[in-house]
């Protein structure tokens, strides 16, 4: 049965006027000697695809789900791994995510929901194996259920944390029984509503303690995919823990961590956190700790996580600028966290949707190799900073200067003269190639 009223999306090229045909995605076509699809990674998520029904906070769902028959049973959520495989197949993406309630229902105890977890990830393995679909990473949902209301390895009750733990422990094992690439903690509600009740110290404390023994719980089991922290500043909490790269980073190191963990950088987090995505992915790429992106983009006159479809051409440019820089994606990819509009309520418009984000990174993938190849960035950057090439600058450089030579020096020298920053030339050189 069919569930999705198209064919196979084809690549058509920029002249076709077909709305279900890729204009630039060409999943085979070799930029620098890799295949595009190679390049790009893309990863669908399993929430937004088959779960998310588009309420909002004003409104009920308005997605068309016929597959779906709304219940909590095991049957229709092992029926609903169908249909995503043929949302998968026809879009022709190679991999996807999931967090664990996605995919299975959370049931009366914790027994029920990971029989069902098991059951769906039976029927996950077997479509694997028939497609070569593969997981790129799994993750626990520690912030819809009431328990986790004030945080999973954040709360202040250690009831909580425990079931928490248990629930990432069964969905790392599942992750690793579906040769998942990679495992990913987005804080959820690890964060604080106020501090006249939180004990940040100890909660950061703990937090530090989880995520330890999620990595001894990894090497137990086999499982060698790294995992991710994806920052986000707020939203479930007022303050998360997790706020940005750098705060994520700082707390990687306090807790001895960074040689199991990457990032996985969100647009819209990025945003939210008062950066440009590419700040984000500067950040995290200078520690060697850029693993996957969350490809898709917010709204800027709405204040929250909207989770749009990544289709302005200058941000996929820009991403895919720091993508190739640090040398392409390994384990990660690009998973589009994104949601169509609630005003898009048909099952085609998934694959509009999914269209339109596959073709602007296919784009933004061939104009960062364009820019790279033409070499005037780069070679303008480069320039920019050649004062500490040579001589004092490179001492300095080196540590091996001390204020009192460069106070010499500086006497010596008079006033410096500064060459322009060129911003606008630049802005311009970039839109040589959009
Ligand atoms: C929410 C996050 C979430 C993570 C996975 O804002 O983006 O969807 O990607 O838990
Ligand atoms: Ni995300
Ligand atoms: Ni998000």
């Amino acid at each position: 049965m069919q569930h999705f009223d198209c064919d196979k999306i084809q690549y058509e090229g920029p002249s076709s006027k077909n709305p279900l045909a890729f204009k630039h995605y060409d999943a085979d076509a070799l930029i620098d000697g890799k295949s595009m699809k190679d390049h790009l990674r893309f990863a669908a998520p399993y929430w937004h695809v088959m779960r998310n029904v588009l309420s909002d906070p004003f409104g009920g769902g308005t997605a068309q789900m016929p597959w779906d028959d709304g219940s909590d049973s095991v049957e229709n959520a092992v029926n609903r791994v169908d249909v995503f495989f043929e949302f998968l197949n026809k879009i022709g993406i190679d991999y996807y995510c999931w967090h664990d309630r996605d995919i299975a229902p959370e049931l009366s105890d914790l027994n029920a929901s990971n029989a069902a977890l098991d059951a769906v990830v039976a029927k996950l393995k077997e479509k694997q194996a028939e497609t070569g679909v593969q997981l790129l990473w799994g993750t626990a949902c520690l912030f819809s259920h009431p328990r986790y209301s004030q945080g999973g390895a954040t709360s202040p009750d250690a009831a909580v944390y425990t079931y928490a733990a248990a629930q990432v422990k069964k969905a790392l094992e599942c992750t690793k029984e579906l040769d998942g690439l990679g495992y990913t903690f987005w804080g959820g509600r690890e964060g604080y509503a106020t501090l006249l009740n939180t004990d940040m110290k100890r909660e950061l404390d703990h937090l530090g303690a989880f995520l330890h023994m999620a990595v001894d719980h990894a090497k137990k089991i086999g499982f060698d995919g790294p995992f991710y922290i994806e920052p986000k500043p707020r939203e479930p909490s007022t303050h998360q823990y997790d706020s940005d790269a750098a705060a994520c980073l700082n707390f990687l190191r306090e807790y001895g961590l960074m040689d199991h963990f990457k990032l996985n950088i969100e647009t819209n987090h990025a945003t939210l956190a008062g950066h440009t995505m590419e700040h984000e992915l500067t950040v995290s790429a200078n520690a060697g700790m850029l693993g996957s992106i969350d490809a898709n983009r917010g709204d800027e006159l709405i204040g929250w996580d909207t989770d749009q479809f990544p289709t302005d051409i200058y941000l996929t440019t820009q991403v895919m600028l720091s993508v190739l820089k640090m040398g392409g994606l390994t384990t990660g990819g690009l998973n589009f966290d994104a949601k169509r509009r609630r005003e898009s309520h048909e099952p085609i418009d998934l694959m509009h949707a999914h269209i339109g984000g596959m073709d602007a990174f296919a784009r933004g993938l061939k104009i960062a190799h364009a820019i790279r190849e033409d070499g005037r960035l780069e070679q303008f950057v480069k320039d920019r900073y050649a004062s500490f090439d040579s001589e004092l600058g490179a001492e300095i450089e080196s540590g091996k200067c001390s204020f009192e030579t460069l106070e010499k020096a500086a006497l010596a020298n008079g006033e410096p003269v500064l060459a322009s920053g060129r911003q606008e030339m630049l802005e311009n050189l970039i839109n040589e190639f959009l």
